[in-house]
């Protein structure tokens, strides 16, 4: 057994003064048990706790760690950055230049507004589709996560769907009737609900490869371009969360990976290189609604922060080489179907989604998981915690949750990918014995 001691004690103090010792529920580790590991380090594919332990990490950080932890270049830029101050709350031109980079990258993108974290850019963006089509309600898909603003906290995933709390205590029940819910690939409960709402719905919001309910796959059967076509013709905005999948799934995105052009995006995790950041941005006729172009409000102190800017661009500059998601793509398919096959020769009944380099795998019967309530109603939540809990006795950090993605980096290599397929089937060999 791994010794944590110091880990649980950190644990007990934080939880006397933070909520559940954590400032993010799923860190907790409630819903698999065991005790949270606290983090002192981490460098590469790498994070070492404060007893010591070193682990093979497919959290990065939930996603922004695309080139592994400690990058040298992005901690460079930071350290360089900081030299000069480390916000000014006035304009500074790292602001120009994340723009231009990202607007670039990401093919709908004429104008950008960056903020401080992916439920800023979703908050904001659901605002301005408001705004600029004049209607209230939106669509939002179950087990969709778009941060915790209270319109999204209607059949949320991630931490929501993690606690069984996909409805979150309050939020005004007059404010969540405006939120609409449709489960992912049922395109005829979308078109019930513009039919029952007939030029009421603002938006669709969806992350297009959704990555909070465990990943599912949308593209596959034409599901995202008929969300395109219907928004097209009902006169409401396409909006793509890709605060996940941005830059993960392709260097612009999953809008690029696909062919599918939404008119607005919302960006974060890896914008920021691993530090706190969002953003939102589309057509420019839209995004001139914004304040002080127009009147919908948004602001922030820490918006554009010149640290967060650089250290999006650090990492920016390396996801312009095309190698670099060539060989996310065959380590993140070597692992996936290392997994699979692991759990196969187990004896284990497992399927699995993949895009790029985020994937899940269910403890599930199901063929194919696809939607949020194949998750909740056919996947075996408790032998995922006891799966995780053995993959991490391994030095395996997964995300704590059967509703969340791994995900590879760039400085994952061959020798940490057999690691790990080597551990997990050490680990189902214990549990299945
Ligand atoms: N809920 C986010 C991931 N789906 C972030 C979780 C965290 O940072 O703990």
């Amino acid at each position: 057994m791994l010794s944590t001691s110091q880990s649980a004690i950190d644990f007990e103090q934080a939880k006397k003064i933070i909520p559940g010792g954590v400032n993010s529920p799923v860190r907790a580790f409630k819903s698999v048990g065991g005790t949270p590991r606290f983090i002192a380090k981490a460098h590469g594919a790498y994070i070492e706790d404060v007893d010591g332990n070193r682990y093979i990490d497919y959290v990065g950080s939930w996603g922004p760690m695309i080139l592994g932890h400690s990058h040298p270049d992005v901690l460079k830029g930071i350290q360089d950055t900081a030299q000069s101050g480390v916000s000014f709350g006035a304009p500074c031109e790292l602001e120009i230049a994340l723009a231009q980079q990202v607007i670039a990258m990401v093919p709908s993108i004429e104008v950008i507004r960056f903020v401080n974290s992916g439920t800023e850019a979703t908050m904001s963006a659901l605002r301005l589709a408001r705004g600029f089509t004049g209607r209230d309600k939106f669509i939002k898909f179950e087990g969709g996560y778009h941060g915790h603003a209270d319109g999204f906290l209607v059949k949320a995933g991630s931490g929501a769907s993690t606690f069984g709390e996909p409805d979150s205590a309050g939020v005004p029940n007059d404010y969540a009737k405006l939120t609409l819910t449709a489960p992912f690939n049922d395109l005829d409960a979308v078109k019930r609900l513009f039919a029952e709402n007939p030029g009421e719905i603002a938006c669709i919001i969806v992350e297009p490869v959704p990555g909070n309910t465990g990943v599912m796959l949308l593209n596959e059967n034409g599901f995202l371009q008929a969300l395109r076509d219907l928004c097209d013709a009902e006169g409401a905005l396409l909006i793509f969360d890709e605060v996940m999948c941005g830059f993960r799934v392709a260097a612009g995105g999953a809008q690029a990976r696909f062919g599918i052009t939404p008119d607005l995006t919302c960006l974060g995790k890896i914008i920021g290189g691993g530090l706190p950041v969002g953003a939102y941005g589309g057509r420019e006729d839209i995004m001139r609604k914004i304040s002080p172009d127009g009147p919908v409000y948004q602001a922030g102190t820490l918006s554009g922060n010149p640290l967060a800017m650089r250290a999006g661009l650090e990492t920016l500059k390396h996801l312009q080489n095309p190698a670099i998601y060539a060989d996310l793509e065959t380590k993140s398919k070597r692992l996936f179907e290392g997994l699979l096959a692991g759990c196969q020769e187990a004896g284990v009944a497992a399927s699995g989604n993949r895009v790029g380099s985020m994937f899940t795998i269910f403890f599930t019967q199901l063929d194919q998981v696809t939607c949020c309530s194949d998750v909740s109603n056919h996947c075996d939540l408790a032998f995922f915690g006891k799966f995780f809990n053995a993959m991490l006795e391994e030095g395996i950090y997964l995300a704590p949750s059967q509703y969340e993605a791994a995900f590879v980096s760039a400085a994952h290599s061959d020798a940490d990918i057999d690691a790990t397929l080597e551990a997990a089937k050490r680990a189902l060999a214990t549990l299945t014995a």
